[in-house]
């Protein structure tokens, strides 16, 4: 679990700085060092924690701590501010609001967890009493409508698609108009993926966007993919309006610290409310 092992270095880290005799110069540059190691270990870019390590240093030693600070606590306080702030996209999520109709399109590649997020969305809503609802707007994967319907079913989520039709834009209004007039809170437009970023898929995006103006455009990507998320949310959002990122398979064991801070750069907000995605609960 990367984001278990991350969170076990760097309570390590500060918990020896904690004991320390004194704290001077080099017990901080160890900790400090400790620290960097474990989040390279997470694929963490380099750049971001040079602007942690820089703030802490510029604190301690410019005489910034009042006489009699506790200079331990500070330089936690400090250093858990500074990894909090490398998360931070900075403003506030779309939130859907019970009682008025809004509508939220999942995108994302094949395999990315998708369909497993939108049910944890829509269940997610439900639970908390929002009248969750699904259509499925992916027609170009053979078994995509069995699979959602089955899950929505599981969940007692209503749900909406045709099976013969191969028009993505033309299922994704009607779904929307059909549960508009049922009152659902939260319409769900799950649209397909590819196995890679290509041009067909960008358009297909770009099209039920247009077509159903979604409050919010959620896309969902594999945290294993590491770096490379700023590129593909990049991607992504040159095609439709992303909103909120949500960031899956945090629980494997590769790259997700490095999915969650490339994508601070991207501004787009993580989804953090819905704690059981991002640690990839499932
Ligand atoms: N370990 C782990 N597996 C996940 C997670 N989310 C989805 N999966 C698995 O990834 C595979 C693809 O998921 P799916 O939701 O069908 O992806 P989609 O193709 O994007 O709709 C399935 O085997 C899921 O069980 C997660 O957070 N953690
Ligand atoms: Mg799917």
């Amino acid at each position: 679990m990367v984001l278990a092992q991350l969170g076990g270095s760097l309570s390590r880290a500060l918990a020896r700085m904690m004991n320390a005799t004194v704290v001077d110069e080099r017990v901080l540059g160890d900790c400090l060092n400790e620290i960097t190691r474990a989040l390279l270990q997470a694929d963490v870019q380099f750049d971001i924690f040079r602007d942690m390590q820089a703030s802490v240093k510029r604190t301690v030693y410019l005489g910034a701590l009042a006489a009699g600070t506790d200079k331990r606590r500070a330089i936690r306080r400090i250093m858990s501010t500074e990894l909090c702030n490398m998360l931070d996209a900075g403003k506030p999520a779309f939130a859907p609001k019970k009682g008025k109709p809004c509508v939220v399109m999942f995108v994302g590649l094949q395999g990315s967890g998708k369909t497993t997020t939108c049910m944890k969305y829509a269940h997610y809503h439900q639970k908390i009493g929002f009248k969750s609802a699904l259509v499925c707007a992916d027609t170009f994967r053979a078994g995509a409508f069995d699979q959602l319907k089955q899950n929505a079913t599981k969940i007692m989520v209503p749900f909406y698609g045709i099976y013969m039709e191969s028009d993505p834009v033309k299922i994704a209004i009607e779904g929307m108009e059909r549960f508009r007039k049922e009152n659902c809170d939260l319409i769900i437009v799950y649209t397909s993926g590819r196995h890679k970023q290509e041009a067909t898929l960008f358009e297909e995006m770009r099209q039920v966007s247009e077509a159903t103006k979604p409050d919010l455009v959620i896309f969902v990507m594999d945290g294993n993919i590491g770096q490379a998320a700023f590129a593909q949310a990049q991607a992504f959002r040159q095609s439709v309006p992303v909103g909120v990122v949500i960031v899956t398979k945090m629980d494997g064991h590769a790259k997700g610290g490095g999915a969650l801070t490339a994508l601070v750069f991207t501004s787009l907000i993580l989804h953090y409310p819905l704690g059981a995605i991002l640690t990839g609960a499932r």
